[in-house]
């Protein structure tokens, strides 16, 4: 089944480019033209776009590309369409209408990489560097173009390897020649390897703040000095600062850098009871917000149960000190330990910097990873309740895969080395 996806941002420009791969491309595209002419390789002609009424709603310039010589090593189109995001949607909606799937990230790099067109962290890790919205994002992304991810997965799917030769080997033997601890020790070493994989997805999170950035929140009650603190984290008058409470209505956002992290950094409407129906929708947005926040900085006093990714903070120091507990104390209004507070917010980041480990940073990666987590587990599964060994050598091979389209193709020789290297047969 062909896929598809559009391969510029999406938003509205002069051209726009939709990309199809799959075997089946040229004839989802004869049916979105409405042509039948043989495709010719890298030759670029223009067509017309049809809907399902058979109305052209676009028209565009496109290119074939026959296999193998192409980025993913199938069939490709690519279609440079007028970028409006309309179109752009249409065009995905109708090849989808015709048996294409959408791209899933990364669908396009990791076919060529299946197809050896390319290597994957190096494809990823310069994808890292130009994408990252921070110096130190660039620099994990040289860190990976030197393989550093790949060296740590490496090490893992070793691990998980000899773990797999070892069950399969005992397959292929009698029952009562099974090795005693083969279970036990199989177990201990899932166990070990799910913690690892465990720690590398979660690294995910701040590596990725690197790369994409982070949202950070600005919340508390209506007249707290949200706005205010806004203005004075991005440097400028953007937000509305009164004394009449209930001000701010909209969430205000800008992105800025904190110690080198990028934020979008975001205020928001106080939150309280109000019966103004603007106001309420801005309440409503807020909290939406502070559920997907990576930091919140809130202007209220900690509470018995302070939640994880909150900073509480008392303003207004400049008119007297707090009475409750609080993270911090600053005054937006003359910027008062407004410094220290960045420092807090960069350190719940937990975002480590110096930290020589190449970590994952895209959500390919990061997909690819909890699939194997999650085969890991089954694995775990069978080898606690059921015992099945095939079955565990059957998710421990599937892992494997999930990893090596993190690095390199583990091939059944390379099973098959480990099983003669280290067993000996003839014990
Ligand atoms: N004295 C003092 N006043 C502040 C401070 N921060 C904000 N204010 C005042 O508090 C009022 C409400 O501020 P605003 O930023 O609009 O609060 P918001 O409703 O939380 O966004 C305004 O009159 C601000 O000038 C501060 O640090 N010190
Ligand atoms: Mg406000």
């Amino acid at each position: 089944m062909p896929f598809v996806a559009c391969s510029t941002p999406l938003g509205t420009s002069g051209i726009a480019v939709v990309r199809l791969s799959g075997k089946n491309s040229f004839d989802v595209f004869k049916k979105i033209t409405k042509t039948n002419a043989k495709p010719v390789h890298a030759v670029s002609k223009k067509y017309k776009v049809y809907d399902k009424k058979g109305d052209v709603f676009d028209e565009i310039v496109a290119t074939a590309y026959l296999s193998p010589k192409t980025y993913t090593g199938e069939n490709m189109v690519e279609i440079s369409c007028h970028g409006n995001p309309v179109i752009i949607s249409k065009i995905l909606e109708i090849c989808c209408s015709y048996g294409c799937t959408l791209a899933e990230p990364g669908e396009f790099t990791k076919t060529a990489f299946l197809n050896g067109k390319l290597d994957i962290s190096e494809a990823e890790a310069v994808s890292d560097i130009i994408h990252a919205k921070s110096v130190e994002g660039v620099k994990l992304g040289i860190k990976n173009l030197g393989g550093g991810v790949s060296k740590r997965i490496k090490k893992i799917k070793a691990s998980i390897l000899s773990c797999l030769a070892n069950i399969e080997f005992n397959l292929d033997i009698s029952e009562e020649d099974l090795q005693p601890n083969l279970v036990k020790d199989s177990l201990s070493l899932v166990k070990r390897v799910h913690k690892k994989i465990e720690y590398i997805a979660k690294s995910f999170k701040s590596s990725s703040f690197l790369v994409s950035g982070a949202s950070v929140v600005i919340s508390g009650p209506p007249n707290a000095g949200k706005s205010t603190l806004f203005n004075r984290m991005v440097g400028s008058n953007r937000a509305i600062v009164t004394e009449i409470p209930g001000t701010t209505r909209d969430v205000v956002e800008k992105d800025i850098l904190i110690d080198s992290i990028p934020i979008n950094l975001k205020d928001t409407a106080g939150i309280r009871d109000s019966k103004d129906p603007v106001e309420k929708v801005g309440i409503k947005k807020s909290k939406e917000e502070l559920v997907v926040a990576d930091v919140v900085i809130c202007l209220e006093e900690k509470p018995k149960k302070p939640k994880k990714n909150h900073i509480y903070v008392f303003n207004k120091i400049d008119l007297g000190p707090p009475s409750g507990e609080y993270d911090i104390s600053i005054s937006a209004k003359n910027g008062k330990n407004v410094e220290g507070l960045n420092k807090k917010i960069s350190s719940a980041l937990a975002v480590s910097k110096s930290g020589t480990e190449a970590q994952i940073t895209t959500l390919r990666q990061l997909h690819l990873v909890l699939k194997a987590k999650k085969s890991l587990e089954n694995a775990r599964k069978h080898l606690s309740t059921d015992l099945s060994l095939e079955l565990v050598a059957e998710e421990l091979s599937q892992t494997i895969s999930f990893l090596d389209m993190l690095t390199e193709k583990t091939t059944k020789d390379d099973v098959l080395d480990v099983v003669f290297s280290s067993f000996c047969v003839g014990k």
